[in-house]
């Protein structure tokens, strides 16, 4: 009763608002703004209030909160080792408070931990493991210190779709910032040379992988894929979605939520150990070979 009484309350008051908004406009629109009139389809701005409000909520990237849809990430471990490997332990909480202990798995696993240093450097991909109490845990140490972004991506069995949670855990120590790598078209990573062919402003991402200038087609299967894409904004961190677009190919289209700077991180299997290429990437073209003259784009290395 005393929350249908203040919703109605809250409501009169937005209807006095929009209206006394309206008013106004009315007096001073046409004098002051006379090319006020909206251009294209948003002309039902104070009607559409609401709906523009879910649906900005509905888009909210990945990754940049601790709780979402009544789940919780519970940090049980609150610093990370830069020596040995030290037990990393974390819940997450139902809305009943309870630990969650049923998951639907997604890309062959029922959680994936990511790791990252706030300034985009010291990239994991991990999978704990979840105790019969909820805990999720696994042996853990970072190379640096600094503070560190934990992003979690799982689904609740009782949940309709996958969530990423996060949140910060230092490891103490003397920090020292990375600078961003500038973008570039291609990574090494243990003697393989990983080349970006992709656009950001489309979130269309393909790699090829080579080696001793050879591409290497024996890619073994991991996590359900032939490799796994994670894309962080820079400056928040946020996780964005990303989902393989073959079976076959280092193909994955991501879900880009705004202009912006990139750091993708694909893992990708050979001979049996999991490495990382990492890229920055931007939304203003600079995916794009830079220049490349007639013929020499291929052939060429410039190393
Ligand atoms: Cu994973």
């Amino acid at each position: 009763m005393n929350t249908a009484v203040k919703l109605s309350s809250y409501a009169m008051g937005l209807i006095l608002i929009f209206g006394a908004a309206a008013g106004a406009g009315r007096v001073i629109g046409p004098d002051q703004q006379p090319e006020a009139a909206p251009a294209h389809g948003e002309a039902h701005a104070p009607a559409g209030e609401a709906d523009a409000g879910h649906a900005e909520t509905e888009h909210l990237p990945g990754g940049l909160q601790i709780a979402q849809d009544g789940y919780r990430l519970s940090p049980v471990t609150t610093r990370l080792s830069t020596g040995a490997a030290q037990r990393f332990a974390f819940q997450v909480m139902g809305a009943d408070g309870k630990p969650v202990v049923e998951y639907t798995e997604n890309h062959d696993k029922d959680l994936h931990l990511i790791l990252v240093r706030r300034d985009m450097s010291g990239y994991q991909h991990v999978h704990p493991t979840l105790g019969n109490d909820g805990t999720w845990s696994i042996p853990l140490s970072v190379d640096t210190p600094g503070q560190y972004r934990v992003l979690a991506d799982f689904q609740p069995s009782a949940a309709s779709e996958a969530l990423t949670l996060g949140f910060d855990v230092p490891a103490p120590g003397d920090y020292q910032p990375v600078a961003l790598p500038e973008p570039a078209l291609t990574a090494e990573v243990d003697g393989y040379r990983v080349t970006l062919d992709g656009d950001l402003q489309t979130g269309a991402l393909g790699f090829t992988v080579s080696r001793d200038g050879k591409p290497v087609t024996d890619l073994e299967p991991y996590l359900g894929a032939l490799g796994h894409l994670v894309v962080l904004r820079e400056g928040d961190l946020a996780y964005l979605h990303v989902h393989p677009a073959r079976e076959d190919a280092l193909a994955f289209q991501a879900e880009v939520p705004s202009p912006g700077v990139y750091r993708l991180y694909l893992d990708f299997q050979h001979g049996g150990k999991v490495r990382t290429a990492e890229f920055t990437a931007t939304t203003a073209g600079v995916t794009q070979p830079p220049a490349p003259t007639d013929h020499d784009a291929d052939g060429h290395s410039h190393d």
